[in-house]
């Protein structure tokens, strides 16, 4: 053993940071957390990972671990109790699915309601400079302009805030029944709905306080993932409860047309380049159904290769699950999105997507 914690390279407000704490927490797993500020990014990060994304986790045994669905897998095959990957293969899919989702669609909730309300703009400045210090202001520049691309804009603004009110009616419902996402144990399905909920929509003035008066039992959930409170002995399996259909319905009308765009348009794009070259970020900005509105917004070559991994996955289903998946699914008109497995030529490499042969 290299040492006896883990690290966690991460910062309070950041979106997938929120996605893996809980984990560490919940599995008990001796860390700590290290702001990644400019200098530990540029020290220890960059040279450890070759990108410059948090979180990154660094076990006792000296490995490096980056990008949180592989992360956290990682982590359930090195510490697999308590689990936090549902064991049934056809919930399991459920569950990476609304990660897709949420990884997708919910930055542009946390972002509209991160940056687009002036009265909470010095909290957010007072917040960053106790983290960044004299790089806070540059940060805040970078990550306030980037709402346009995300296609957040004046015509979209309306359809993010009635999509917001929606998702915490439905959410509030699911727990007056439930205690978690799918049922009684924390699951990836909480991990990937707190990406969004705690460091953005919880912690910021603004949408704090819409969440403590609209949905207190949303926020109540919020605290019981990011506190990861422990199993009961008496939890139930990991399954999909009635009230979570609507959920699901949910990511088939926004994020399914969203992505399958993208990932259309991605494919096109990368077969003219080079293969071993590292992939561009963004492949262009392309007019999207954002929630139902005609925007320009990115087309992210991570995101097809995130939607090729969940459609191999589903391929890779044996038959009888895959019937349980399409009765789940078909309803909630996602299965587009699972039966086609994007041809884009991606690969990651390590750490890096690159442009495959
Ligand atoms: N796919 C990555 C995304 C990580 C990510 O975008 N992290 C943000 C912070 S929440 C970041 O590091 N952004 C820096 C950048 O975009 O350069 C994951 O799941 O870990």
């Amino acid at each position: 053993m290299y040492r006896s914690y883990w690290k966690l390279y991460a910062v309070p407000m950041s979106f997938f940071s929120a996605k893996v704490r809980p984990v560490l927490r919940y599995k008990k797993i001796p860390h700590v957390e290290v702001w990644a500020d400019a200098k530990v990014i540029r020290e220890e990060i960059l040279p450890k990972t070759g990108v410059r994304f948090i979180p990154v986790v660094e076990t006792d045994a000296g490995e490096v671990l980056q990008d949180t669905p592989r992360m956290i897998e990682r982590i359930e095959t090195l510490h697999p109790f308590p689990q936090v990957l549902p064991a049934d293969p056809a919930v399991r899919m459920v569950a990476e699915v609304i990660q897709d989702f949420c990884d997708d669609a919910f930055v542009l909730l946390a972002m509209h309601y991160r940056w687009s309300f002036p009265e909470q703009r010095q909290w957010i400045i007072d917040d960053w400079t106790g983290v960044f210090g004299n790089s806070a202001m540059r940060f805040v520049g970078q990550m306030s302009g980037a709402l346009p691309f995300l296609g957040i804009t004046e015509k979209t603004i309306r359809a993010i805030e009635d999509f917001y009110d929606q998702m915490l009616d439905l959410l509030e419902s699911h727990f007056l029944e439930h205690r978690f996402l799918l049922g009684d144990s924390l699951t990836l399905a909480d991990l990937a709905f707190i990406g969004a909920f705690y460091p953005h929509l919880s912690r910021d003035p603004v949408p704090g306080r819409i969440m403590r008066e609209r949905s207190p039992r949303v926020m109540a959930w919020v605290h019981e993932v990011n506190d990861a409170a422990p199993p009961s002995p008496w939890a139930e399996p990991p399954e999909v409860h009635e009230t979570l259909h609507p959920i699901l319905a949910e990511i088939g009308r926004v994020f399914v047309p969203m992505q399958m765009a993208v990932s259309a348009f991605v494919t096109d794009a990368v077969s003219a380049l080079a293969a071993g070259e590292e992939a561009p970020r963004v492949l262009g900005m392309i007019e999207q159904n954002v929630l139902g509105v005609h925007e320009q917004r990115i087309a992210s070559a991570y995101s097809v290769w995130r939607h090729q991994r969940t459609a191999r996955r589903y391929a890779a289903l044996p038959a009888g699950e895959r019937t349980v998946v399409d009765e789940i699914f078909g309803p909630a008109g996602v299965l587009p999105y699972l039966q086609a497995i994007p041809a884009a030529r991606l690969e990651m490499d390590r750490f890096i997507l690159k442009i495959a042969a």
